[in-house]
């Protein structure tokens, strides 16, 4: 029987990163249709039928699909040099789950799929769980087909070329309508089950977050003939702006807010760019993200003028704070005995999910509390307790 740990070590080499470290795999890319091709072949060899569904989210149906579907899974996409856990976890272990109840001679009472949500990172599209808003209709379909990844491909063309029949990318309501309640494994991407300890969580809260592109132009010019006095570089506001971002994240409560990606435009080391594009990722609980975001826009927009630069500002996504399904943690809790409830800070599909039907999440140990990075980690005893804690509530869920 393959453990969650023997699955993870079959897809360990794919998509690793060597320039960053980790592993980088995004919507349609190689890796990630390496990895696509992986899960349907061992889904297969469970016996599981599987599906693409109109925008390329992965769904394996143990039996008939059918209403009030227990559904599980993550994604398998991952951030520029990501670590090994993030996604992976959550999809190997349902189906080592499936693997398990099967040795056990359990078949479900009710339609049961293990499903893998495309671009859950926004990795390539910049919009995070694009798959599952797509199929929730909480993205505009015309929006996500225009999306594009930063070579300029369009999601539309990577799509399409991946085998999708684009025409028919968006909401798919009576998909959405079979499923009865959702639930996803993850590896914790923080430190709270190292200081409860815990091997396995329940999810209870996902905080508010979005994510903003800042756009300042100025003056593409020489680094050597352009004196100080006459220039208008985007990188300064863009610098201030960074700056300011810590600040004032600073002076709120509980808030995140982050600045990883920077990208002057054209590069280059003896050019003053004529753009800079930055991106920043906030996170508040509460409804305190947009007001953060406009005291960081404020900041950018004086920095900008001091330069003579111009600013545009995008939201480009947002999610309210989410709660887990009440009824669906109490039962969690009672099949799980003495497991505790985290909050967690990182968005995933469940949270989209949660909006339209009963969702929850469960955590596995990751003794670095480090995520988004080659860094994170899950000891095989504490994946395994996971599997086999999401092996327990499956069971009971689809009986
Ligand atoms: O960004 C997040 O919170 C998630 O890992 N996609
Ligand atoms: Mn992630
Ligand atoms: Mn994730
Ligand atoms: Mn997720």
């Amino acid at each position: 029987m393959n453990s969650t740990t023997g699955l993870l070590g079959e897809i360990a080499d794919v998509g690793r990163d060597a320039k960053r470290g980790g592993y980088s795999r995004h919507a349609f890319d190689a890796p990630e249709h390496d990895l696509r091709t992986w899960f349907v072949e061992r889904a297969q060899r469970l016996g599981l039928d599987v599906e693409t569904d109109r925008n390329g989210n992965l769904w394996a149906w143990w039996g008939a699909p059918g209403p009030d579907a227990v559904v599980t899974g993550s994604h398998l996409d991952s951030v520029p040099g990501g670590g090994a856990f993030d996604g992976p976890l959550g999809v190997t272990s349902a189906l080592a789950a499936v693997e398990a109840l099967q040795a056990k001679g359990f078949r479900p009472a009710k339609p049961f799929a293990v499903v893998v949500f495309a671009e859950e990172e926004g990795g390539r599209f910049g919009v995070p769980c694009l798959g599952s808003r797509l199929m929730t209709g909480t993205i505009d379909a015309d929006r996500a087909r225009a999306l594009r990844d930063p070579d300029g491909v369009t999601f539309w063309e990577a799509a399409a070329k991946s085998g999708l029949d684009v025409d028919r990318i968006g909401a798919e309501p009576e998909r959405l309508g079979l499923i009865g309640r959702f639930l996803e494994l993850h590896v914790e991407q923080g430190r709270g089950l190292i200081d409860l300890g815990s091997a396995v969580a329940i999810g209870s809260t996902v905080i508010a977050h979005g994510r903003w592109r800042f756009s300042f132009s100025g003056q593409g010019n020489h680094a050597g003939a352009t004196l100080i006095a006459d220039r208008v570089d985007p990188m300064l506001p863009a610098a201030e702006t960074v700056v300011a971002v810590r600040r004032l994240a600073t002076t709120r409560a509980d808030a995140r807010a982050t600045v990883g990606r920077l990208v002057p435009t054209p590069g280059g080391t003896n050019v003053i760019a004529s753009t800079v594009d930055l991106w920043l990722d906030a996170r508040v609980p509460g409804p305190v993200t947009p007001e953060l975001v406009e005291d960081i826009s404020q900041a950018a927009r004086t920095a900008a003028e001091a330069e003579g630069c111009s600013l545009t500002v995008t939201r480009e996504s947002y999610s309210d704070d989410v709660v887990f399904d009440e009824k669906l943690r109490r039962d969690l809790g009672e099949w799980l005995g003495e497991v505790p409830e985290l909050p967690t800070g990182a968005g995933h599909d469940a949270a989209i999910l949660a909006g339209f039907v009963p969702a929850g999440m469960l955590y596995v140990r990751n003794p670095t509390g480090i995520s988004h990075s080659p860094e994170e980690f899950a000891e095989a005893a504490d994946v395994e307790a996971g599997a086999r804690a999401l092996a327990e509530v499956l069971e009971r869920l689809a009986a």
